[in-house]
């Protein structure tokens, strides 16, 4: 008879009786078992296939590395808790991160489902990130609001404007009252709206605003493309007196964003964050990297703000995802929420806005404010484009619709001695969009 020998190890890398040192990285997984695996096994493999391990012992395996293995310490149903020891990552390197953590491990076929969840970093692991460079108390100085969310539109349609057409666009945004003109995540200079011509045009119309209103008016100009591209965009946007810049910052990735972090921070330029593409890994609840990393990866690495959800707009996304998001953005120390986030505290590092966009209206403000507050920025696009008078009339809706909710009243009371609100409620109502 032929015995085998022990092929496997991944049983050494669970230990529920393993207490996590004070430098560990926690990682909270949701996990399904593929057919004929068993939860020790699958387990075992995550932390194996994250950290140190391979599919079979090996032949030489120093005692010294045996520090290095992450441990599964903790399951509960379908959720686990992995501690990873500090040293298996190196300081301030994101995109290493990620091949650890969220690399191999999505494709291993003895899982039918996984998702990173949350991670919990030690603050000694946090201090190598920049972090953001004002937090939302900074921006709002810049702004001179402290009250009121910060309100911003995308020109629509979202590509074809010529550069002054957008401009003036951006100029009725302005003039209605918002406070940001951004450009839209799939434009950047392509040949009818060249990158240096809307930057000049949009900070003369913005100086005419300024000049007209009396209040700072600015914008969040996509800068997204290769590093080199990018980091000549943000010195242009920077010398025509802009203080922010927006990034892709999905598109862009880790490292991409981390250098751009430090371009952006040494010219004094805070960051918008838009994450398009993030629903190919972040929708699928069962599998793939849950938004709230997502936009922890990116206050880490030091965004102002990023997309963070509406709850009743066009896009996907829970008001319980939204809270978690929120929480992670705006505290100090982020509060446990089972299920979607483990506790964090930030140390020094500053906090970051969250952005509520997508298929808003006037109608749509109460509700996206119950679930904010004040402390987010609120884009309204489509939603004062196409109040039945144009963009400027749009816009001073969806103020008096910021006011109403401040005030504690209905919108149905503010529309009595505010036509622009009583036009906008008449076109959409309360609808939620999709
Ligand atoms: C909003 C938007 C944003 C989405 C992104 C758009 O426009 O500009 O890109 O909000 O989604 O193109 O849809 P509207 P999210 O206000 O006209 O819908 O914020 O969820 O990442
Ligand atoms: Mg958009």
């Amino acid at each position: 008879m032929i015995t085998m020998a022990k092929i496997e190890w991944y049983d050494e890398f669970v230990n529920l009786k393993y207490k996590p040192a004070k430098d560990d990285l926690i990682a909270l997984f949701y996990f399904e078992p593929a057919q004929g695996m068993n939860v020790k096994e699958v387990v075992g493999r995550i932390a194996s296939e994250s950290s140190t391990g391979t599919w079979t012992t090996l032949f030489k395996m120093p005692p010294r590395m045996k520090k290095l293995k992450a441990i599964a310490y903790e399951i509960d149903g379908n959720y686990v808790k992995i501690a990873y020891p500090y040293e298996l990552w190196e300081s301030g390197n994101m995109a290493q991160l990620y091949s650890g953590i969220a690399g191999n491990i999505f494709g291993m076929k003895a899982v039918k489902n996984l998702r990173l969840i949350d991670v919990q970093y030690p603050l000694k692991y946090l201090k190598n990130f920049r972090g953001p460079l004002s937090g939302m108390e900074g921006i709002r100085k810049r702004m001179g609001i402290y009250d009121r969310p910060l309100l911003g539109a995308v020109p629509k349609p979202k590509d074809g404007f010529s550069a002054l057409e957008h401009a003036q666009v951006g100029y009725e945004t302005w003039m209605g009252g918002f406070d940001f003109v951004k450009d839209d995540e799939n434009l950047s200079s392509q040949s009818f709206n060249k990158f240096e011509d809307r930057v000049k045009l949009l900070a003369k119309y913005r100086d005419k605003a300024e000049k007209e209103t009396g209040a700072k008016k600015s914008a969040f100009i996509n800068i997204t493309a290769d590093i080199k591209t990018m980091e000549k965009r943000a010195k242009l946007v920077k010398n025509n007196g802009f203080d922010y810049v927006m990034l892709d910052v999905v598109v862009i990735g880790n490292a991409g964003m981390q250098t751009m972090m430090d371009v952006c921070h040494d010219l004094d330029l805070e960051t918008h964050g838009h994450r398009a593409m993030h629903s190919a890994f972040t929708r699928n609840m069962k599998h793939g990297i849950s938004m709230q990393f997502l936009a922890k990866t990116m206050r880490i690495l030091g965004v102002s703000q990023i997309h963070s959800g509406t709850g009743v707009g066009k896009l996907t996304g829970s008001v319980n995802e939204i809270k978690s998001i929120s929480n992670i953005l705006r505290e100090k120390k982020t509060p446990e929420m089972k299920k979607f986030n483990l506790e964090q505290d930030w140390g020094s590092m500053k906090t970051a806005f969250p952005v509520s966009s997508g298929g808003l209206h006037p109608g749509l403000v109460p509700d996206v404010m119950k679930i904010y507050g004040n402390d987010m920025n609120l884009l309204v696009s489509g939603g004062i484009h196409g109040h039945p008078r144009g963009t400027r009339a749009g816009a001073m809706a969806t103020v008096q619709a910021v006011e109403a909710f401040n005030e504690g009243i209905t919108l149905q009371e503010k529309a009595k001695t505010n036509k622009e609100l009583a036009e906008a409620l008449k076109k959409w109502g309360v609808m939620k969009t999709k």
